[in-house]
């Protein structure tokens, strides 16, 4: 028996041979379907990699499946569902994260949730990709809602042990969550001791606003930079198309 990797997950790991990833969160609870449209074109043409669609309140049911058919629909980048439970999965989706929130103290979100969501994620045909979930201090509202035990900034060696853990079960990539809209993102010399121990790809993400702040976390060794509120709260279509483009360019030189 051999278990083929998805489409998606191949794409990644075809464009990560050649440089580092941009993906765009969106949370269905703060952008209208059009905007999210409208945000997806704009971030296919400056070159982002894909489109996550998720949040830890609400990103369910229509509103969720409204989102990501807009962005299905202004946009050829693969839709990744980043659920905060079995709640958050749409049929419409490519691919989902799935994930597990390993340093969470409530067995609901390492495993609970996900039995909750396996037969849904089998039964749509939606690519299942998965992914060790840390979060960082200061955690934000998922670091809140999912009963995580935060890792503390100045302790690399603790995020080190749980990402190796994660690959050790499995986990074909490690996402070190500063929580959304964070005051600071992951510290960047966390970022470069879980980089040197683990040899999946290093997604990291929360309150990464500047393309300076991106680009750190790149030379740190993340291989793949995830940005939401900075794009959604830029102010204004034409403004989040500049944010885009800094980002981008502090990701991809
Ligand atoms: C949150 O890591 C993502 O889950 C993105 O965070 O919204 O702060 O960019 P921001």
């Amino acid at each position: 028996m051999k278990i083929e990797l998805g489409k998606v997950e191949s794409y990644v790991l075809k464009n990560l041979e050649r440089e580092k990833l941009h993906f765009v969160l969106l949370d269905p609870e703060d952008v209208t379907p059009d905007v999210a449209g409208e945000i997806a074109r704009m971030s296919e043409e400056v070159g982002v990699d894909a489109m996550m669609i998720g949040g830890s309140t609400g990103a369910e049911g229509e509103v969720l499946d409204g989102v990501v058919r807009a962005i299905k629909e202004s946009s050829n980048l693969p839709v990744i569902l980043f659920p905060g439970s079995h709640g958050g999965i749409s049929k419409y989706a490519d691919a989902i994260f799935f994930m597990s929130l390993l340093n969470s103290r409530n067995p609901f979100f390492i495993t609970g949730s996900q039995a909750l969501g396996a037969f849904t994620v089998k039964r749509y045909g939606i690519e299942p990709i998965p992914m060790a979930y840390l979060v960082i201090e200061p955690g934000e509202t998922v670091g809140w809602v999912g009963d995580a035990k935060p890792i503390p900034r100045h302790k690399p060696k603790i995020a080190a042990a749980y990402a190796l853990a994660g690959q050790y079960l499995g986990m074909r990539f490690v996402y070190l969550e500063a929580g959304s809209g964070a005051r600071e993102p992951v510290p960047p010399e966390m970022i470069s001791l879980v980089r040197k121990v683990i040899d999946v790809p290093l997604i990291v993400g929360g309150g990464i606003r500047t393309g300076e702040q991106a680009r750190k976390a790149v030379e740190a060794g993340a291989d793949i930079i995830v940005t939401g509120t900075a794009v959604e709260k830029a102010g204004s279509l034409e403004k989040a198309r500049e944010k885009l483009e800094e980002l981008n360019k502090g990701i991809k030189g």
